[in-house]
């Protein structure tokens, strides 16, 4: 396996202007014919010597220079490439090349999802259709024909517009598309099947009519219209937000059941995991809902970030989708509660991306070297990108954030760039210098901020000592200071916020405000200050770092129920309740009994039942850190420990403050049909989190009362918000309640999947055998990346404790079904490997038998290099 190298890069030899395909269709053996205008490229680095293009399991059936057929002499055919040693300076290149689509199991490159043929080309899946030049520096127009039996395929897409369509013999039919815009290959993109589309118009800001197609198989199209509505106010909140408008003439998104990840941006053509697109009330949560609003927004958001511009190279991959993350996420900002929105992605950053950044596979944002860059599509590259496009927002604050925005597109559309280009604007735009900056995309790991304060009554002046430190990451001993915002603000005794002013600083009355953090340690002064206050500190999360501020209780309860920042009243009462089960956990270790102090109890009581409340954020707020959140705060994770804990604190909230839980969910109680639009979600999320707490305990009134919502509920919230619990209880409604579940829906793949992750997710004790036994149920498919994640992905990933079965079970079981993956769809293994790289933060036993499941992954003959790349790192 060949590493890859940032510092290697070079200018691609040769360029390619126009791009002819011609797809003969056939699930077994298409046909692709290529005609190329290639010319050596004037930006090259020494002279061009020989031409070569990457190819992967291809058939070449004949190859043709300027028309000629091509001697044997003059190419060949490597395993990855086709050579030609000494082409003139410009050139047309035909090559006819035959591939299986049906065969293609990995599920990138042309390949079959139920009743049509699909690609799915980033990063480097157009190499699996033809021999080509396959990086993204490399922009051409593409004119592309579909010819397929129309029984079979009354559907042809590609990507721009279609531009000519007729009969030919035998039944067949073509299509002839243009994409008028440069692309590099990763946006190729056809589909050809028997769908039926959703067609709704969508008037630009400039007044053009757009069309929206949205394709699924018929069975499907009922539950298309919050996809279509989602993707009309994404476009609409780009023309507001950033200025951008919407360019070719039909948009359209196709929705697939087999796809490696969430969806694919490719230009006018986006392909989706059917997940993303397809709701109905009765299928999908409201969670669902909120997520294929955010995807179809992402996707859309990639038009002009990382479709107009897209990167230079691989390692620039955050260019496109840490900006794309960020302006997703202000998408949903602005359609639903930004703090509770705000809540969510801190939760996923701290919970997925710290982990990823304290262990072995910790990687810089824009990353120095790969073997396979699928395994780069990483929460580091995404959210943490994002959170440092959301730190260059903070710092340069609304208008000169846009200013940067409008710059950029300015300088590049149309070009394939690095971050540097993106920064530079930034810089450029603010009057800034972002030299420091760049840090954050070339440094590992998660920075630590100790903050310590010092009061001096005698001249009112208040000092904050700010000292940052960032952990060693692999190849990375050393780190130097990031340039960081701090946002904060400061809060007397009687939570009322305290003007913000600096020594030497006249004026100026802000009760919030960003410091700017540069150095190893910093003190800032503030005066005027009249008694010892109580420092709000990173609001709104304004920087991916851990802080340490050692808060007393009341401190933290003030800040709860005082503070203006809704991210600090969050976090406050997130600190509490993990200190609270921290010392539980250390009690439970040490052989002591476990008791819940008073005020904790006192503490959730009065926010459960203040009526002023945000039901949304209140849901937020009620609910306790994480396992894998706790797992991440320890020295050595104890994950029995740690779920004992954890349960015993939901056990005796739930026990103690029944009477208050019933009412509130009473007080949350549907008053009319359920419609996912109704702004009743937050309502709905904190019913179902109060009948969870009343379940805790596992009295028969709570088991009854879940049983009760779980038959009669309309919507797929709340049968899900009652089965969550009975899924976690030993009691004989489990099993009906699951069984009448399968019953209803085992015709609907997206509502299968969450029946195979309610029983994967159960911390009952027998977990592990009921998902050993799922494997042989007849919906299981491991070709299905969608089924695998249900099961596989679920168990290993969202159930801690009996993963971690001190047994070494739950280890067995991972290593054998990534085995059985790496021949089937190496990405989706390599993805499963996961959980393997933190062994190092388990006990001596568990390390052990960890590793020994590396090992055993490692030793396997055929090791895909998705698969190998992530084992060999972690162990
Ligand atoms: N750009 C795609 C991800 C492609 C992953 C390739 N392994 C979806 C997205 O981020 O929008
Ligand atoms: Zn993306």
């Amino acid at each position: 396996h060949v590493e890859i190298r940032r510092e290697d890069y070079t200018p691609p030899d040769y360029l390619i202007e126009t791009v002819e395909l011609r797809f003969e269709l056939d699930a077994e053996t298409t046909l692709v014919s290529s005609r190329l205008a290639l010319h050596a490229n004037p930006d090259r680095v020494g002279r061009a010597p020989e031409l070569r293009l990457d190819g992967e399991e291809l058939k070449l059936i004949s190859l043709q220079l300027d028309g000629v057929e091509l001697a044997p002499e003059r190419y060949r055919v490597e395993e990855k490439h086709l050579v030609i040693p000494d082409p003139p300076e410009r050139f047309i290149l035909e090559a006819v090349t035959e591939i299986s689509p049906a065969r293609n199991t990995a599920l990138s490159g042309l390949y079959v999802s139920g009743p049509m043929l699909c690609t799915q080309c980033e990063a480097e899946g157009f190499r699996r259709i033809t021999y080509f030049l396959d990086r993204p520096d490399v922009m051409a127009v593409y004119r592309v024909t579909l010819v397929a039996p129309k029984s079979k395929a009354p559907v042809l897409l590609a990507n721009g517009n279609r531009i000519e369509t007729g009969e030919l013999p035998d039944g067949r039919h073509y299509a002839t598309w243009l994409d008028p815009f440069k692309k590099p290959s990763y946006l190729f993109a056809v589909v050809a099947g028997d769908l039926v589309a959703l067609n709704d118009r969508f008037t630009t800001m400039s007044g053009r009519k757009i069309n929206l197609e949205l394709y699924v198989e018929q069975k499907n199209l009922g539950k298309c219209d919050h996809a279509m509505a989602s993707l009309k106010r994404a476009m609409r909140w780009d023309e507001e937000k950033f200025g951008r408008e919407y360019d070719l003439d039909t948009y359209m998104i196709v929705a697939v059941d087999d796809f490696n990840m969430g969806a694919m941006e490719n230009k006018g053509l986006n392909v989706f995991n059917s997940r993303y697109v397809l709701a109905s009330p009765e299928t999908a949560t409201d969670d669902d809902y909120q997520a294929i609003e955010e995807v179809i927004g992402h996707e859309y958001f990639h038009n002009w970030t990382g479709n107009r511009i897209t990167c230079r190279d691989w390692f620039q991959l955050s260019l496109k989708e840490g900006l794309t993350i960020y302006r997703d996420q202000e998408f949903s900002a602005d359609m639903q509660s930004r703090p509770v929105k705000r809540i969510t992605d801190v939760r996923l950053l701290r919970s997925s991306q710290f982990a990823e950044d304290a262990g072995p596979l910790a990687h810089p944002v824009r990353p120095d070297a790969y073997l396979e860059i699928n395994n780069f599509y990483s929460m580091t590259v995404y959210h943490k990108g994002g959170e440092v496009i959301r730190m260059l927002a903070t710092l340069l604050g609304p208008d000169g954030f846009r200013k940067g925005m409008d710059l950029y597109f300015e300088r590049h559309d149309g070009q394939a760039v690095r971050v540097d280009e993106f920064v530079q604007a930034m810089a450029d735009a603010g009057g800034r210098d972002l030299g420091q900056f760049m840090r954050w995309y070339d440094q590992a790991g998660t920075p630590v901020l100790t903050v310590t304060d010092h009061y001096d009554a005698a001249t009112r002046s208040y000092q904050l000592i700010v000292e940052q430190s960032c952990p060693a990451t692999p190849n990375q001993p050393e780190k130097k200071p990031f340039h960081l915002p701090l946002a904060m603000g400061l809060l007397d005794r009687q939570g009322r916020e305290l003007p913000l002013r600096l020594s030497g600083e006249t004026g100026g009355d802000s009760r919030s405000r960003v410091l700017e953090l540069r150095e190893a340690q910093e003190t800032f002064t503030f005066t005027g200050v009249p008694e010892k206050p109580v420092p709000s500190l990173l609001r709104n999360y304004s920087a991916p770092v851990k802080l340490r501020y050692d808060y007393t209780e009341e401190e933290l309860v003030l800040l709860m129920t005082h503070d203006s920042d809704p991210f600090v009243r969050w976090e406050a009462g997130q600190v509490r309740a993990g200190q609270v089960i921290l010392d539980l956990v250390a009690d439970r270790q040490q052989g002591r009994g476990m008791a819940l102090e008073d005020s904790f109890v006192a503490a959730f009581r009065t926010l459960l039942t203040d009526a002023k409340q945000d039901r949304a954020f209140l849901a937020e707020a009620l609910t306790l850190p994480a396992e894998s959140y706790l797992a991440e705060q320890m020295e050595v994770i104890d994950p029995d420990a740690i779920f004992e804990a954890r349960e015993f604190v939901r056990a005796t909230l739930g026990t103690r403050l029944a009477a208050e839980f019933q009412q509130t969910r009473a007080a949350c109680a549907p008053s009319g049909p359920y419609r996912p639009d109704d702004g009743l979600s937050g309502c709905r999320r904190l019913r179902n989190l109060c009948l969870s707490y009343l379940m805790a305990p596992g009295s028969q009134p709570a088991i009854d009362a879940a049983f009760g919502q779980f038959r009669s509920a309309d919507n797929m919230t709340d049968s899900i918000g009652a089965l969550m619990p009975l899924a976690g209880c030993d009691c004989p409604e489990r099993g009906e309640a699951l069984r009448m579940f399968y019953e209803k829906w085992k015709g609907d793949r997206g509502v299968v999947d969450k029946w195979f992750t309610l029983q994967a997710t159960s911390r009952l004790p027998g977990t592990l055998s009921e998902v050993i036994a799922l494997l042989d149920h007849p919906d299981f498919e491991f070709t299905n990346p969608n089924r695998v994640r249900s099961l596989v992905g679920a168990f290993s990933q969202s159930n801690q404790v009996r993963f971690h079965d001190a047994s070494g079970a739950g280890y067995r079981f991972l290593a054998d079904q990534i085995l059985k993956l790496n021949t089937i769809n190496p990405q989706i293994a390599a993805r499963m490997v996961t959980p393997f790289s933190r062994w190092r933060r388990f006990d001596a036993k568990r390390q052990e038998m960890m590793k020994k499941e590396l090992e055993r992954i490692l030793a396997e003959p055929g090791l895909a290099k998705d698969v190998y790349e992530i084992a060999a790192k972690s162990v």
